[in-house]
């Protein structure tokens, strides 16, 4: 029975995993669910993932929820196509990276939203926004500073599996609203890693199926 990967279209978590997929070339089955909605609370859901998010990915009569335990999870029940690097101290810097996109980047790219994307009618106060830009810029610097390569260490990995979906919703503020611009705060490295990613032959899939077209 193929893996079952609840997706929500957008969701920088869910698109990670999506990518991870795709890379080690697992057999899966994509049942997008609505960010929206309220299905994410409902009981059938909560039953699979307490929290209530995604994404989760069910295999047979298991469900796991948290997308860098569900990467770790995927590579070693399919160790092909690794996303980890051979190297024990890459690996370890891999999956540094991977968590200081949760715990550093997410946060202020969040707060960003939260003041513009994300409000029902019209932006938040422009101090606060100003100070949130300033914040995210700062961040990006950090990972901007990072890059060793084309990828964030020698090896595609899951680190860019992690960073990348992030960079990518600051672009889609950048369309959405370009007053900010935003994407001024993305570096030349971090730019042209961006492009690395977007090159891999199975990118077009795994983007947010309510961006296109
Ligand atoms: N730490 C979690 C974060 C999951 C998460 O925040 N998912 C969001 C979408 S990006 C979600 O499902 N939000 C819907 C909600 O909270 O109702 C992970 O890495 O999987």
């Amino acid at each position: 029975m193929n893996t079952k990967f609840y997706y929500g279209s957008g969701s920088p978590f869910s698109w990670a995993v999506w990518l991870v997929l795709e890379h080690k070339q697992i057999a899966y089955e994509l049942i997008v669910m609505s960010l929206q909605s309220g299905e994410l609370k409902e009981a059938d859901f909560l039953s699979i993932n307490p929290h209530g998010k995604v994404p989760v990915i069910v295999d047979a009569d298991f469900s796991l929820w948290e997308s860098l335990a569900i990467i770790e999870y995927l590579e070693e029940r399919y160790p092909e196509y690794s996303v980890f690097p051979s190297n024990i101290r890459e690996r370890a810097v891999a999956r540094r990276i991977a968590a200081e996109t949760h715990t550093y980047l997410y946060p202020a790219l969040r707060r960003l939203l939260e003041l513009t994307l994300f409000r029902s009618s019209g932006n938040g106060n422009p101090a606060e926004i100003k100070l949130s830009l300033k914040d995210l810029g700062e961040q990006l610097d950090y990972f901007e500073n990072q890059l060793q390569s084309q990828y964030c260490v020698s090896d595609l990995s899951l680190a860019d599996f992690t960073l990348y979906p992030l960079l990518a919703l600051i672009k889609r503020l950048e369309a959405k609203q370009p007053q900010h611009s935003v994407t001024a705060l993305i570096g030349p490295k971090l730019t042209t890693f961006m492009q690395n990613i977007e090159q891999l032959t199975y990118f077009d899939k795994t983007t947010p199926p309510h961006w296109k077209g």
